[in-house]
């Protein structure tokens, strides 16, 4: 029996952040979040960029063609959606969640979520803190997780076959 895991070693990963502008006051320090946490798993800053999109709406078109150019190994999704403040906030939500959904099924590139749905800013900057009490910063080590993991699984399909 074999287990097969990724790690959070994230030394030689190619990593794109696309990060929402809308509510950048929160999305801002997703970005941070996200930054730190790869740079402290070991990911060089050359091998890191960053992608700004105007909404979430525009996040996984923008993270599908990222993951498609196959020069990344994982992309990161950062958006902020406020239900107070936005109406139609379930739509919006829920077709950010599904494009990013299909956006890494059409690639086999890893690309996690890190868009956060709150009732009211103070909760979003909640999840927007320091260190790891930060979704950017979750998304980005599940993006290494990810990445790591589809470098062992590749390494074990038969020639030929590429997820
Ligand atoms: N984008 C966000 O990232 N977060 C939001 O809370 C948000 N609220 C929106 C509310 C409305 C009524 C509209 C029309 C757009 C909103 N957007 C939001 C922007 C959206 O993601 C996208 O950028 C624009 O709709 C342009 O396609």
């Amino acid at each position: 029996m074999a287990i097969i895991e990724g790690t959070k070693d994230a030394r030689g990963l190619r990593v794109t952040l696309v990060v929402a502008r809308f509510n950048d006051f929160v999305t801002e320090r997703l970005q941070r979040g996200a930054l730190e946490a790869l740079t402290t798993a070991g990911a060089r800053e050359a091998d890191i960029s960053i992608v700004h999109v105007p909404g979430s709406f525009e996040l996984p078109l923008a993270a599908q063609v990222a993951a498609s150019s196959g020069e990344v190994d994982a992309v990161v999704c950062l958006g902020c959606l406020i239900k107070g403040e936005t109406v139609h906030f379930e739509y919006i939500a829920s077709a950010v969640a599904h494009g990013i959904t299909a956006a890494a099924a059409v690639t086999g590139v890893p690309i996690a979520f890190g868009v956060l749905t709150t009732d009211s800013a103070e909760q979003a900057l909640a999840r927007a803190g320091a260190g790891s009490a930060n979704k950017g910063w979750e998304a980005a080590m599940a993006a290494v997780e990810m990445a790591t993991l589809f470098r062992k699984l590749r390494r074990r399909a038969p020639e030929g076959i590429r997820v």
